[in-house]
């Protein structure tokens, strides 16, 4: 018999909690005091929220079980489509503080008063993955703002890379369809290496320079917290005059750039697939909000005219070394989401949501994308009234004569529902607004109608050689193990070979490391270029993320690797000088439940050995007692987390007692980047070296091939 009342309840005891128990053993609790009554959707309350209505313990289910069916339909339906690229994604929210008025260049109500502060959402994701994919694929990040203007919002709808694959948005479909899974099997997921990719892009020049930017380290960063955002494409300020200035935006971290290496990204998938997100969630929470600045470049038609690239290409920058960045603001993330799926499910960016004093440029790409994304936000939340949704709604004033369809909250009231009207003052409901309203920009167009792309678009390989030119040569071998790694993945040999023929154009010798790394018998002849490369482009440091690192360790974290008597003195000093740092740190050990240093002080565990992976921390320590190391050597996990952090090169600091451990995960001989400590000033002289992040001295000796 189901329960009808309370006193049909047993009482039993659950580890430290007291529950009720119905007849079949199942557990009840009840509301009463501070605790809510469960209620239908329809408030009515309800009484037993564990068994659904029978006949009979035994019997069939009953259809008139209302709750029953409300409770399962609704589930039915909690899915939408998942975005068809950016699907993995991650939000907070935060505000943009404007650093002076640039009404000389806009009338961007955002960039009118120095100091004023606009509530703002972001969300970073990755673009090949499904929504349950993990967080360190090889890839370019989205870097999408919302700006919730006084006067509207404006989507900066960015990625982690300044360049796309394509210039004109008819390829989009292709590239994305050749990026993700193969159709017939499915897979692989989240990765472009595989066939359809690499046929494609060694099909398509026009993503040279992309495919550089995706081989290097940019695409496998560290965390949201430490990569740039870039709007991709040349845009228009336009001011109170009509006076345009081309505009190119840009996000530049405050922590400075930090990427992973590949290496430690594919097991980091295993270890944690969740890695960025949880980066982001705990700086946060810990009040550590992540910070950017926002920097303009600002340029006229002359420039635009006497650049060598055209400005209406998305496959190419503008170095910073030749237009200046202009810091005008800063972005604060503060607030983790409320409700994943109602704030980072649900926003809905579109590009051609900008405010008056920003405007498009003819670049065939934005224009694509000015369609794509309210036909897709249509789409994904079924309704053209997801502007309605708290995340996506604007937070000044708004008043329009949309109404009905699915999900209409909030329909205008009264009579008029058009206009012009007779019905006049406030009867009449809005009215247009000549001088404060949008004006696009007035821009003189003409020409034949034709589908063919300007002559300078054909320029597929010279910003591709400056960027690769403008890496460091630690960076420049990543760039080259990425290939490498990539194209050994393509099963078809035309395809590998095609793409070293595309190298050629970029660097010869990196085109000849490929090969070689591939084992490519022959080399093939340099693709035939469709415009003629220019080969002296100055090198860009902006473009390398190693010259464009943090100052200090602040914001990273340190894994400690302990036992039961580690070293007291030693194990404070870390603590303290992390902490002086502004970094974290995690104590790694054999069991969850704590240890007790050789002074008796208990420390708390966050990670179980074998589920704290060094791929989890910026830099280590190893710091087990004697018996601790003969325990920990014969542990597999515990030596991977010695020799993992090694191949990576990353620091770390180590007791003599950790003899042991350390020879067995066969770390003989101590570089530059291993500190011994012996005293507690040894600590901190090695949190200030690990300031430098890797010891990239050490990855020749650690990778043969
Ligand atoms: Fe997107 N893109 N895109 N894209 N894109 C989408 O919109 C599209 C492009 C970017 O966190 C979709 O809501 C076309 C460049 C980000 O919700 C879709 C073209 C850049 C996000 C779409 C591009 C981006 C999207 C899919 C070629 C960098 C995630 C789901 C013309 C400047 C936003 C959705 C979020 C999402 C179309 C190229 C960035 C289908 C047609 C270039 C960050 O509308």
């Amino acid at each position: 018999m189901a329960a009808s009342s309370k006193d049909d309840l047993t009482s039993a005891q659950l580890g430290n909690t007291e529950v009720l128990r119905g007849q079949g053993g199942e557990t009840h609790q009840i509301a009463g005091d501070d605790v809510p009554v469960l209620t239908t959707q329809q408030g009515v309350p309800i009484a037993d929220d564990q068994n659904s209505l029978r006949i009979g313990p035994r019997g069939p289910t009953l259809l008139e079980d209302f709750h029953f069916r409300e409770k399962i339909l609704h589930f039915d339906h909690e899915r939408i489509p998942e975005r068809v690229v950016h699907a993995r994604g991650f939000g907070a929210h935060g505000f943009f503080e404007t650093y002076e008025s640039l009404s000389d260049i806009t009338r961007a109500d955002i960039f009118q008063r120095a100091g004023e502060v606009t509530p703002a959402f972001v969300r970073f994701s990755t673009v090949a993955g499904n929504k349950g994919s993990s967080d360190l694929a090889r890839d370019v990040r989205g870097f999408a703002v919302k700006l919730y203007t006084k006067e509207g919002n404006w989507d900066l709808v960015g990625n982690n890379i300044p360049v796309f694959f394509i210039q004109d948005a008819i390829k989009f479909p292709d590239i994305i369809h050749a990026a993700k899974q193969e159709p017939d099997r499915g897979f692989p997921q989240a990765q472009t290496a595989h066939d359809n990719f690499w046929d494609f892009i060694s099909l398509s020049p026009e993503s040279m320079h992309m495919a550089l930017w995706i081989m290097s380290d940019r695409t496998i960063p560290r965390s949201f917290r430490f990569m740039e955002g870039f709007g991709v494409h040349t845009f228009r300020l336009v001011n109170a005059d009509q006076k345009s200035t081309f505009v190119k935006f840009h996000w530049k971290p405050k922590l400075g750039l930090q990427s992973v290496v590949w290496n430690e990204a594919v097991k980091l998938n295993g270890a944690d697939p969740d890695f960025h997100r949880r980066d982001l969630w705990n700086a946060i929470q810990t009040g550590d909000f992540p910070e950017w600045e926002l920097g303009l470049q600002l340029f006229d038609e002359d420039f635009a005219n006497s650049f060598a690239f055209d400005v209406l290409d998305p496959t190419k920058i503008i170095p910073e070394e030749q237009i200046p960045l202009r810091r005008v603001g800063r972005l604060v993330l503060d607030r983790t989401v409320d409700n994943f799926f109602a704030e980072t499910e649900q926003v809905a960016f579109c590009t051609q949501n900008i405010v008056p004093g920003i405007d498009f440029t003819n670049d065939p790409l934005l224009q694509g994308r000015n369609f794509s994304y309210l036909d897709t936000q249509l789409k994904r939340l079924g309704s053209p009234n997801f502007t309605y949704l708290p995340i996506n709604a604007p937070k000044c004033p708004f008043h329009h004569f949309q109404q009905d369809g699915h999900m209409a909250v909030s329909n205008p009231k009264g009579r008029a529902n058009y206009e012009p009207n007779s019905w006049g003052g406030t009867q009449g409901g809005p009215r247009e607004a000549p001088d404060r309203g949008f004006h696009s920009f007035p821009a003189p167009e003409e020409g034949n109608k034709l589908r063919v792309r300007a002559e300078l678009f054909a320029d597929h390989y010279s910003q591709a050689r400056q960027f690769y030119v403008s890496q460091t040569p630690t960076e420049q071998t990543h760039i080259k193990d990425a290939f490498v790694f990539e194209l050994s993945k393509v099963e078809t040999p035309a395809i590998r070979a095609r793409m070293v023929s595309h190298l050629m154009n970029v660097d010869e010798d990196l085109a000849r490391k490929v090969a070689d790394g591939l084992g490519l018998s022959t080399m093939p002849p340099a693709a035939e270029p469709a415009r003629a490369v220019i080969r002296d482009l100055p090198p860009s440091p902006a473009l390398s993320i190693l010259e464009n690192g943090p100052k200090d360790f602040k914001g990273r974290k340190l894994g400690i690797l302990v036992t039961d008597g580690s070293n007291a003195d030693l194990l404070k000093a870390l603590e303290k000088a992390v902490a002086d740092e502004g970094a974290m740190l995690e104590i790694v050990a054999p069991k969850i439940g704590g240890i007790t240093d050789s002074a008796g002080t208990e420390w708390p565990v966050q990670q179980k050995v074998n589920g704290g992976p060094s791929v989890l921390y910026d830099a280590v320590a190893v710091l087990p007692s004697a018996d601790g190391a003969t325990l920990l050597s014969g542990e597999a996990t515990a030596k991977d987390f010695v020799s993992d952090a090694f191949a990576h090169a990353k620091f770390i600091a180590y007791v003599e007692a950790a003899g042991p451990l350390l020879e067995k995960a066969g770390l003989t001989a101590m570089d530059g980047g291993c500190v011994m400590l012996q005293t507690p000033s040894d600590a901190e002289r090695f949190v200030q070296m690990c300031r430098k992040l890797r010891f990239w001295d050490r990855e020749p000796a650690v990778h043969a091939t």
